[in-house]
């Protein structure tokens, strides 16, 4: 079995094989520096956690992971509060940076004897529909190599080597440009409040949310093509401020920012997840916008889903779930779509083919105040926020 990507959807997938002793390889075309730091998600679902705890992978989030249940909403007509950890399921966020997770399971992989190829980058999957699948590689030197396996799991991203493997004949492609933008900012600075926060400005709409005591992320809607580096620290701040009316509810600590890049909010699936003996995981198989925080949280389930589905074929000989894998983890993507959908669009006016559409933007307020007044949304948004 080859994996390619060390990502937590590779890093979970090759954990979980090691365990049921069924052998594996982890291709990565970074270096281990690189996998270990690069700064992403954060907030892991309830069910993230419990099959990272399941599968005996949760030491470090259950040290350091920090339980996370309320988010704040700020908007032209006042704030409110909705404590999701009580309402819908009943179940919070866990956060814990993903870097850190990467960190975790890699450590966990190494030491139970796993093999992994940095500075190795797969370059296209071979003769997947056929009896000698394979990978050809650029080895670390620079050299070709190929990787011959039964199975390839692509964990390797949007832009992987998986996806572009699949025939264009053989899978149907969905997708979408929302429109929008964001600027996404890592601060070396504390959380400015215990929430997460979701501003909705006619400026645009601007984010918080915790990562660790001492770094927050940002996110700040921006005009599409504008630079990551456009404004200057001072000037992000002050409109960050501004957006979330921090003159009303508490200035914002200021801090370095550690990361900065833009977002085009976009979203693609790809049907099926499977192409012979490759099958596609995580953000190879869909991206979606990170406006609902979901993509990490799929990736993981779908890797769980995919290990059970290898394990029952190697060694009980059952090919059925291998063969289901496919629509089991399409019918959690499209979930996860719709709500991030629902998301962007009580977080921004939209771009309207119309030009600037006054009756969206009622429908935006009306939806935001469904949220503040009503029960039974305020139930339907926590178990769809916190839940895969
Ligand atoms: P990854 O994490 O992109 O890992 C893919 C790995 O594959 C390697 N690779 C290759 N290796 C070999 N050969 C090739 N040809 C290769 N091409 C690529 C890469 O180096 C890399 O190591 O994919 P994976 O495992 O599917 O995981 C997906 C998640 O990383 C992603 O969905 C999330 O980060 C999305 N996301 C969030 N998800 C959440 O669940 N909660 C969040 O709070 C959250 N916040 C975010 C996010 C994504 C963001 N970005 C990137 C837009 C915040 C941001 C800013």
């Amino acid at each position: 079995m080859v994996i390619l990507g060390a990502g937590p959807a590779g890093l979970v997938l090759g954990n979980l094989l090691l365990r049921a002793g069924i052998d594996c390889a982890l291709l990565e075309r970074s270096g281990r520096a690189s996998v270990e730091n690069r700064a992403r998600a954060g907030f892991l679902a309830a069910n993230t956690v419990r099959i990272l705890a399941r599968n005996g992978l949760d030491d470090g989030l259950r040290r350091n992971g920090q339980e996370h249940r309320v988010c704040e909403f700020r908007t032209d007509d006042g704030r409110f509060r909705l404590d999701y950890g009580r309402l819908g399921t009943g179940e919070p966020h866990t956060v814990y940076p993903q870097h850190e997770l990467v960190t975790d399971l890699l450590a966990r992989f190494l030491d139970a004897g796993g093999r992994i190829r940095f500075d190795t980058e797969a370059i296209a999957v071979s003769d997947a529909d056929g009896p000698t699948p394979s990978v050809t590689v650029r080895e670390s030197d620079g050299r070709p190599g190929r990787w011959r396996a039964r199975y390839v799991a692509a964990c390797d991203g949007r832009h992987g080597a998986g996806r572009r493997s699949v025939p264009p004949g053989a899978v149907r492609h969905y997708r979408r440009d929302h429109g929008v933008s964001w600027l996404g900012l890592l601060a070396e600075a504390p959380p400015s409040l215990d929430a997460v926060g979701y501003a909705l400005h006619p400026r645009g709409y601007a984010g918080h949310m915790a990562r660790s005591a001492g770094i927050t992320r940002y996110y700040l809607q921006c005009a599409r093509g504008t630079r990551a580096d456009a404004w200057s620290d001072d000037r992000v701040w002050d409109e960050l401020d501004l957006r979330m009316r921090a003159a009303q509810y508490g200035t914002l600590s200021r801090g370095r920012f550690a990361q900065r890049a833009v977002v085009d909010l976009g979203s693609d699936v790809l049907e099926p997840l499977r192409h012979g003996a490759l099958f596609l995981v995580g953000d190879a198989a869909a991206l979606i916008s990170p406006s609902a925080a979901k993509g990490a949280n799929l990736a993981v389930l779908e890797a769980e889903i995919l290990a059970r589905a290898l394990t029952a074929a190697l060694h009980g000989g059952d090919p059925a779930p291998l063969d289901a894998y496919s629509d089991r983890c399409l019918a959690h993507i499209w979930r996860a779509q719709e709500f991030s959908h629902w998301m962007i669009r009580l977080l921004h006016e939209t771009p309207d083919p119309e030009g600037p559409s006054p009756f969206q933007e009622r429908l935006r307020r009306s939806r935001i105040g469904a949220l503040r007044d009503s029960p039974a949304q305020q139930d339907w948004f926590a178990e769809n926020y916190v839940g895969v």
